[in-house]
């Protein structure tokens, strides 16, 4: 299973083309300098070749940076930039095509809509779940009905490996989600369409931090 130090996943970083403003490779430098540590590379409907140059771009940024890259869905991409790891989700690739591509040392992380979706990505070896939609969203029409807070309480007990909150997450909730039980928050409109990149990513990691704080 992969490496994930503690607080890397606090916020995770979910490029969105469509909602951007600027270049993805630019929202993912803004990232970066907010304090993300880690970047997901998700982009399902470009033409293969450009999600590859695009993928090794960011590959090459979050290299130099020291910043991990995971690579949504295309497992052949995750293996030809050598990325750090590859999430799959319930309708992608599987656990399974994902781990033997991409190895035992890699980061396989894998979406999770329910307790026991969480349970059996943990149970299959998963390095953490990505666990939503924990509130409305209306950037995934297809994630289904929010699952709320206790859910992340629960799947954070029954399943033992790091959960990453996902889905209409704002910086107004996500010291709740961290409370709850999340490791770490994903938020995407609300990060990537604002003006601020940076510091946006930088409130967030503030936020959770001092939620994570309480916690103890
Ligand atoms: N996955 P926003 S929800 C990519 O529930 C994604 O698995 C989800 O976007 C899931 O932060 C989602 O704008 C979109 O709500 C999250």
């Amino acid at each position: 299973m992969g490496t994930i130090e503690p607080g890397v996943l606090d916020f995770y970083f979910i490029t969105n083309r469509k909602l951007s403003k600027k270049p993805v490779i630019e929202t993912v430098a803004d990232a970066i300098r907010g304090g993300a540590r880690i970047v997901q590379y998700r982009e399902k409907d470009l033409p293969m070749p450009d999600i590859i140059k695009q993928a090794h771009e960011i590959a090459e940024l979050c290299r130099e940076k020291k910043v991990l890259l995971t690579i949504n869905d295309h497992i052949d991409i995750a293996v030809s930039v050598d990325a750090d790891g590859i999430h799959v989700g319930q309708r992608d690739a599987t656990y399974y095509e994902a781990r033997d591509a991409v190895g035992s040392e890699k980061i396989v992380g894998v979406s999770a809509s329910s307790i026991a979706e969480a349970v059996e990505g943990a149970r299959n070896g998963a390095d953490y779940v990505g666990l939503g939609p924990v509130f409305h969203t209306y950037t995934k029409r297809e994630a289904g009905r929010a699952i709320g807070l206790s859910t992340i309480t629960e799947a954070k007990s029954r399943a033992g490996i790091p959960i990453v909150g996902i889905g209409g997450i704002t910086l107004e909730n996500c010291a709740d989600v961290i409370r709850a039980g999340a490791d770490g928050v994903c938020a995407i409109s609300d990060v990537v369409g604002s003006d601020d990149i940076s510091g946006r990513v930088a409130e967030y990691l503030k936020r959770v931090a001092e939620a994570k704080a309480q916690k103890a």
